[in-house]
């Protein structure tokens, strides 16, 4: 690999449209955090980049749908989301926003280039146009009738209810959401970035020169450049975003997606105005984007083609996109609030940053989708977090407290199992390494484990509580090298645990701190004094689990109500056949749970006549059955007598099914005359 002087690493902008959860830190920025924090403890030169993306239809849909302006909007998320970065400790040099002055003026300026050297060419279009609102519509503010499913509320772009991809020429009877009006096709003009003039020089520079990009993003951009490019729009006809400096482009902004890669550029010329141009004009930088799965081709083509044909930028270095984090099984999503949410996280787990950043990494999507679950997050938490890192602390620092006044004693003669364990910790600084250099980020969290292993297993085997009458200078070796294990460990999990590693490290009262220590056993000074032990991790109980999968539960449950359909009505049937059928009338005398029979409830039923008996399996939904005599039912009477459990039953109750599968018994909801017939 070239030596680089200097790093610029940058990760999605979030667009300010809502708040973030697990799925964005997993994907994005505890990894970026990681790799930021490594190189800063090594003393590289680096720039970590964040922001949120302003721009966008959906942002002006939400404004709409709430009765506030899109501003509005970015303002609220963007606040709220740039407190959970801090808060779980992703450590940005800045993280500001599309909406900025210099961000306006920058993304502007390099529009105006690339349209003055010819970069872009300019086509006319025909595109939906609400005449009652003057204005021509977003692929999202068409609904109609999707083709393939026949939902009636499909969107210009996209049908939610199939999942297809649409045009909004795929819909059939469009309407405006705008006005509510049929919209009509007028010409517009836009301006497009000529991707497929750019495609030669794209598939060298890809496919040949960065073959060591992560099989993901390497496979996705080979079939994008296979598939063959096409020209893009970077000009849209909205009233949100940055006006298209051009004449002739009245009431036109820029595409977000051409305007929000631009605010790495405009945060970075944000923080350092003198010297930002180093960061992104120097063939000595390596310049990175951390990114998910989806935005590849914006990170990998889009940007890059902008790049180039704006003439002075560098391109990125590696584009290490992940792959998705699912939820108990499920796709993340927003709109059925499947997620979980990073400001109600800290609110429910105050402090315990770290726990969420362990179990994201351990199980992090680097190379396929993966999912998070409560379970694995508390089995985490306490089988690996708590048993063996914080307890091998927790021990060490006991130990010096009680046999040594809390002081690092000395360190005598070293035994064979001394030197073996220190054999087995001292590889662990350069395969740390080469998995974090390689992106690597769960093997290299395990490998820093790995270090806690070392010195767990190392003060279970040698038992110093036991010498401690017979042998202290053994003792005060056994605990310095242990304490040296756990200023190690302090180093080690900086980039992955940071909250845990300054805990560690004001216990130790650690003062020199940096990657190029680790590895090395005199970190802590004879003498020195520790403070009094705290424990770093605590056991997560079950009934707090238990809350978070019964809120989860909760979700889908009214996810079902909300999204339930009735089912297609069954093919007809004759007057005569329904005539067939003796639908009555009756109230229930007596109901009961039929005994070692776990489905079926018996009910006597005053039928007008000489009364009788039926049986239905119901039973698992009505706790209670009593609570259903002296309700009036539906039955049907003339079904063939037949016996259960030796029981006979002379009908049918008519239940109804509810969204998630449970039965209802039919009421009526006047008083009646039992044995009336149904007609
Ligand atoms: N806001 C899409 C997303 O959040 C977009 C990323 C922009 S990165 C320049 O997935
Ligand atoms: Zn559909």
């Amino acid at each position: 690999m070239k030596n680089f002087k200097r790093t610029t690493v940058t990760t999605a902008l979030p667009y300010a449209n809502g708040p973030i959860h697990i799925g964005h830190l997993a994907g994005v920025y505890v990894p970026a955090d990681i790799y930021v924090r490594y190189l800063r403890l090594k003393d590289e030169d680096v720039l970590f980049i964040g922001g949120s993306d302003e721009h966008g239809v959906p942002i002006t849909l939400t404004a709409r749908k709430e009765g506030v302006t899109p501003q509005d909007i970015v303002d609220r998320y963007h606040n709220i989301i740039k407190e959970s970065f801090e808060t779980f400790g992703i450590s940005f040099d800045i993280y500001s926003r599309t909406t900025s002055s210099t961000h306006r003026v920058l993304a502007s300026e390099i529009f105006k280039t690339i349209h003055d050297k010819g970069g872009f060419i300019e086509k006319t279009s025909e595109q939906y146009y609400d005449e009652k609102a003057q204005q021509f519509l977003a692929d999202r503010y068409i609904t109609g009738k999707c083709p393939h499913c026949g939902n009636e509320r499909a969107y210009g772009d996209q049908c939610e209810s199939c999942g297809t991809s649409l045009s909004p020429d795929d819909l059939i009877n469009p309407q405006s959401t705008i006005s509510g009006s049929v919209p009509v096709k007028r010409e517009t003009k836009h301006w497009y970035l000529p991707l497929d003039q750019h495609e030669a020089w794209l598939r060298q520079w890809i496919l040949e020169e960065h073959k060591e990009w992560k099989p993901n993003v390497y496979g996705q951009c080979k079939s994008w450049l296979d598939m063959g490019l096409q020209p893009r729009a970077v000009s849209r006809d909205l009233d949100w975003g940055i006006p298209v400096p051009v004449k002739g482009a009245e009431g036109k902004v820029l595409y977000v997606w051409f305007d929000a890669p631009i605010g790495y550029i405009s945060n970075t010329k944000e923080l350092l105005p003198n010297d930002w141009e180093k960061w992104w004009k120097d063939e000595d930088t390596r310049l990175l984007h951390f990114i998910g799965k989806d935005n590849i081709v914006f990170h990998c083509i889009v940007f890059p083609a902008m790049l180039k044909a704006e003439g002075s930028y560098i391109l990125p270095d590696n584009v290490p996109a992940n792959e998705f984090l699912n939820l108990e099984g499920d796709k993340i999503s927003t709109s059925r609030n499947w997620a979980v949410w990073l400001h109600e996280y800290l609110q429910e787990f105050p402090d315990k940053q770290d726990v969420l950043r362990y179990v994201l990494t351990a199980n992090a999507p680097e190379t396929k989708d993966n999912d998070f679950t409560w379970k694995d997050f508390q089995a985490r938490n306490n089988n690996e977090l708590v048993a063996i890192y914080g307890n091998f602390i927790n021990r060490a620092l006991v130990l010096t407290h009680k046999y040594f006044e809390g002081k690092v004693p000395e360190m005598g003669a070293l035994t064979d199992y001394d030197k073996q364990t220190l054999d087995e910790f001292k590889n662990v600084k350069a395969e740390v390494e080469n998995l974090l250099d390689h992106f690597k980020f769960r093997e290299a969290q395990k490998e820093a484990m790995n270090l806690a292993r070392i010195g767990n297993k190392y003060l279970a085997d040698t038992e110093p509580w036991k010498l401690a009458k017979t042998d202290m200078n053994r003792v005060g070796t056994i605990l310095n090298l242990s304490l040296q294990i756990a200023a190690n460990l302090a180093i080690a999990f900086e980039p992955f645990l940071p909250f845990s590693s300054k805990k560690l490290r004001d216990l130790l009262n650690l003062e020199s701190f940096d990657w190029n220590k680790l590895g090395r056993i005199d970190l802590l000074k004879i003498g020195l004094q520790l403070k009094k032990p705290e424990l770093l991790f605590e056991k997560i109980e079950d009934d707090v689990i238990e809350m978070q999968i019964q809120k989860l539960l909760d979700t889908k449950k009214s996810n079902q109500l909300t999204t339930w359909k009735p089912e297609a009505i069954k093919e007809n049937i004759s007057f005569d056949e329904f005539m067939k059928m003796d639908i009555r009338v009756g109230t229930v005398l007596d109901c009961q749970k039929v005994p070692k029979a776990d489905k079926l409830l018996q009910f006597r039923i005053d039928d007008g006549l000489k009364g009788r008996t039926i049986l239905s399996g119901i039973a698992e939904y009505y706790p209670n059955p009593a609570d259903l005599i002296g309700k009036q039912v539906l039955f049907i009477a003339n079904f063939p007598p037949r016996k259960l459990r030796g029981i006979d039953s002379e009908g049918m109750i008519l239940s109804a099914e509810n969204p998630d599968g449970s039965l209802t018994v039919v009421q009526s909801g006047v008083p009646l005359s039992n044995g009336s017939k149904v007609v």
